[in-house]
């Protein structure tokens, strides 16, 4: 099998290739699918998943990823909106904004759709973790400024990562469902 998985984020291509290698190839998909405004990561997952299959006008399925950052002591925020923060007030700044806080405690959360001519399929994976000042040079995006066991995201290699990660726990579901499905 092949795994369509449309997303212009080399990051999460190589966790996927990663988790994926010796089981499926994954294809990346370049696709400007529109991203609607919701408080639902899983509305907009769905919408974009679903936009997506039907665009390509293929009977290959495709998947799509959508993931948030929630501090528990700023409501959740960045949450469904974490794309837009990061481009705008930054990993650093966001970090300056909730070290005033006194609960770090953070969480990702990764919703995946798999589309295909049937309709829709949706996983999710999420990890608790610390926000910290960045340390780190690998993954990509908040990983540097959040902890988990003592390790930044970014700290991590990327098989490490996948092995504890919201996304790694998203292929997880996804990939339990696949194999009973195909068969
Ligand atoms: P696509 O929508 O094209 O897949 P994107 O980077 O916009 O790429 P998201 O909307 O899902 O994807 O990402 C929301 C934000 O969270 C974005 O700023 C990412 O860099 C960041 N992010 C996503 N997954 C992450 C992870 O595993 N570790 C750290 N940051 C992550």
């Amino acid at each position: 099998m092949a795994i369509r998985f449309v997303t212009g984020n080399e990051g999460k291509v190589r966790e996927a290739r990663e988790y994926f290698d010796g089981l499926a190839a994954v294809e990346q998909i370049q696709h400007d699918y529109t991203e609607i405004q919701s408080d639902s990561l899983e509305e907009i997952a769905i919408h974009g998943a679903r936009e997506t299959f039907a665009a390509l006008e293929s009977d290959e399925p495709v998947i799509v990823d959508d993931t948030g950052l929630f501090v528990d002591a700023l409501g959740g925020f960045p949450g469904p909106y974490s794309a837009y923060v990061e481009d705008t007030v930054g990993v650093e700044r966001l970090w300056r904004l909730a070290r005033e806080e006194e609960n770090l405690r953070a969480r990702f959360r990764t919703v995946l759709v798999y589309a295909d001519a049937d309709g829709t399929a949706t996983f999710e994976g999420s990890v608790a973790g610390t926000l910290v000042a960045p340390r780190g040079e690998g993954g990509f995006g908040y990983d540097p400024i959040f902890e988990y066991n003592d390790q930044t995201l970014a700290e991590m290699s990327t098989e490490e990562k996948n092995a504890i990660s919201h996304r790694g726990r998203a292929f997880a579901a996804f990939a339990e469902w696949y194999a009973d499905n195909e068969a």
